[in-house]
């Protein structure tokens, strides 16, 4: 509490600190400068940013969904950014994005990383992420980034390819939670439909959805026959060393 408050640099704080902290105490963050934009101070203990590296495993395939399985199935570039909550770029329940459609329909990066520009341009995102795909299912991509504690959250998709309007991702997910960084998350990644496209299997012909529905987990075959619902892979984010 004594390095919280030091933080607000209050008279009270010297005060109290001056006859029970020695002059030569470490400071919190000797290397960092306060970062007046965000809501709380840091936490004493946690630098203000870290690298991840994200690994992509999509484990997808006809064992593990037999019902149609595609020759050609694979997961299309990734593409999300680091935000703070002021930001969502998709979720359970609302409308998709035309980049979130145009990335579920056609595995297109654009233009969902034009709205990621433009939350970072309106100072509610940080990063672009940009990575690669996986041309074959089962698979696996890597993608290091950095991310700030006053943009804690990430949030990156991918396609699952060919389909309809279906794809696999984050939305809003916190690497920074509590005043500490996560060392490591895994993310199960079950199957989502955009709500843009009516096809009903992998390589069924443009539907457009009339209109649009919201976001919703697929529970129904192919990919989660019975409402069984397997996950296609993981997000594994690591934290890397500083
Ligand atoms: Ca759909």
């Amino acid at each position: 509490m004594l390095l919280f408050a030091g933080w607000a640099a209050t008279a009270l704080f010297i005060a109290a600190c001056s006859t029970t902290q020695s002059p030569n105490a470490p400071s919190p963050l000797p290397t960092e400068t306060a970062t007046p934009a965000s809501p709380s101070p840091p936490t004493a203990a946690a630098p203000t940013t870290a690298r991840y590296r994200v690994t992509f495993q999509a484990t997808w395939s006809g064992t593990t969904h037999p019902v149609d399985f595609p020759s050609n199935a694979h997961l299309s570039p990734l593409v999300g950014g680091t935000h703070n909550a002021s930001a969502t770029f998709w979720s359970e329940g609302t409308l998709a994005s035309t980049g979130i459609k145009d990335m579920s329909e056609r595995g297109r990066t654009t233009p969902l990383d034009q709205e990621v520009g433009a939350a970072i341009a309106a100072g509610t995102a940080e990063h672009l992420l940009l990575g690669g795909g996986i041309e074959t299912s089962p698979g696996l991509v890597s993608l290091e980034f950095e991310m700030s504690q006053i943009y804690p959250l990430v949030t990156l998709v991918s396609m699952i390819a060919p389909s309809p309007d279906w794809f696999v991702g984050v939305s809003r997910l916190p690497l920074f939670e509590n005043g500490r960084w996560a060392d490591e998350r895994r993310v199960d990644l079950v199957p989502w439909d955009a709500g843009t496209d009516s096809g009903l299997t992998f390589a069924s012909p443009d539907l457009v959805t009339t209109p649009p529905q919201p976001i919703s987990r697929i529970v129904t075959a192919p990919l989660s026959p019975g409402g069984r619902v397997t996950p296609l892979g993981t997000f594994t984010f690591v934290r890397l060393p500083s």
